[in-house]
């Protein structure tokens, strides 16, 4: 391998082996660039090449990239398995989605979906669990789960925000979900809050005959997260939940590893997405977020509303079923749909997203009239509604927690 320049990353008849890792990107090149010039720079600055044509003496093992299908602000890069080290998603991001989001030749590239070969899979253990702790953990059976976020989303003392959960579970929700930014505060420490919660879960379940659960919140450095993880496994856990993005994929896969020794599953909340996935023809895309978050082996991951929440939506509808399908024999995972969400749009997020989700809703809980237990049963209602094709101001005639939900949000959808 000697003197690689950039048109030489370029190959428009390429055929990628099955071994290859396949990305697809949206390229929009500079002014003085064409979508070929600009997708070679990127095969070549991914893999193994740079801005000058080397003299490389000796021999070297050639690991370039080929990208191919250039067309229409679209181009596909093929990467040999060899450039990988086996199960460091750290690295693999740092080839694929690395300097090349930063190049001068591209006034915008996105990386849009990528085909993951067995050779990279099999290095990650992908998900404990994945859609099966519906049956497995709750006997869900065909309804969707339930969780809800406590809100103020920080500010509650240990007490209060055990309380909501108590109040919460109780109602019909199955899971109490710590907030993205709660996790070791002054006001409500980590192992109060882990004690306090188990214990009010463990009333809930006697109570209701239900089982119920918690994603606590371990975000932290990954040395104090695994403490965490531990800690979790000892209060009687059954799952931690990990801001995936902020705390990063390589201390994910440490958790991952950890909750293997434990039996805990993962909730993987994606805060910060957005910087990369927000703008459409820039950054890494949320489906691309997703199936990295699946290879590093989160059970739970939100993937948006389908266009009903507060929050700006990729497509979560095909996210979700990559998130079910087959990738080399991994588990799948159990998409979330959160962010703005409340009784009154269950049915329609059931219809476009059906049954093997987890429903999320914080303000759509508690915001209600009579609080967070009403809330709590209004919100199992349309669940049990959507999933009995029951219409929900019929159902409501009978649910007077439901009708009070409908009176004071309709089917509005939130800003
Ligand atoms: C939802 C909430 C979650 C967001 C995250 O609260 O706090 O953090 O859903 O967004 P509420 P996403 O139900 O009051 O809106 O799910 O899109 O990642
Ligand atoms: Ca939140």
């Amino acid at each position: 391998m000697t003197g690689l320049s950039y048109e030489d990353f370029y190959d428009p008849a390429y055929e990628p082996a099955a071994s290859e890792l396949v990305c697809e990107f949206a390229i929009e090149p500079a002014p003085e660039f064409d979508v070929v010039a600009a997708a070679s720079r990127v095969a070549s600055e991914s893999s193994n090449g740079t801005w000058a044509t080397l003299q490389v003496s000796g021999d070297v093992a050639d690991l370039s990239a080929t990208a191919f299908d250039a067309e229409d602000g679209r181009a596909r890069v093929a990467y040999p398995p060899a450039l990988f080290e086996a199960g460091n998603m750290a690295q693999i991001l740092s080839c694929i989605a690395g300097n090349i989001m930063g190049m001068k030749a591209v006034e915008r590239i996105r990386l849009l979906d990528c085909d993951w070969p067995a050779s990279v899979v099999d290095g990650f253990p992908g998900p404990q669990f994945g859609t099966a702790v519906r049956e497995e953990i709750f006997g869900a059976g065909d309804r969707p789960i339930t969780a809800t976020v406590p809100k103020p989303k920080v500010g509650l003392s240990t007490a209060q925000h055990a309380e909501v959960g108590y109040q919460a579970w109780t109602g019909g929700i199955d899971l109490l979900k710590d907030d993205e930014n709660l996790t070791d505060q002054a006001f409500n420490p980590f192992a109060d809050r882990l004690a306090e919660s188990l214990a009010a879960r463990d009333r809930a379940e006697e109570e209701t005959g239900e089982r119920k659960s918690y994603l606590v919140n371990v975000t932290a450095d990954a040395d104090t997260m695994l403490e965490r993880v531990d800690a979790v496994a000892e209060a009687g856990g059954e799952y931690v939940m990990v801001d995936v993005v902020t705390a990063g994929w390589a201390s994910v896969q440490s958790v991952r590893r950890r909750c293997e020794r434990h039996g805990l599953a993962i909730h993987a909340h994606r805060a910060m997405h957005a910087a990369f996935d927000r703008i459409d023809d820039h950054g890494v895309s949320m489906r691309v977020l997703a199936q990295v978050a699946r290879l590093c082996g989160v059970d739970h991951i939100h993937t948006g509303t389908a266009d009903l929440g507060k929050l700006a939506n990729e497509d979560t509808v095909g996210i979700n079923e990559w998130l079910y399908a087959d990738c080399h024999g991994l588990n799948d995972v159990l998409p979330v749909a959160s962010g703005g969400l409340h009784p009154g749009l269950v049915p329609t997020l059931v219809d476009r997203v059906g049954t093997n989700v987890c429903v999320q809703a914080g303000g759509g809980v508690h915001g209600h009239p009579d609080g967070t237990h009403a809330g709590a049963k209004a919100l199992r209602q349309a669940v049990d509604a959507a999933v009995d094709d029951v219409p929900l101001d019929e159902y409501a005639d009978s649910h007077p927690e439901l009708a009070a939900a409908l009176d004071t949000w309709g089917s509005e959808t939130p800003r």
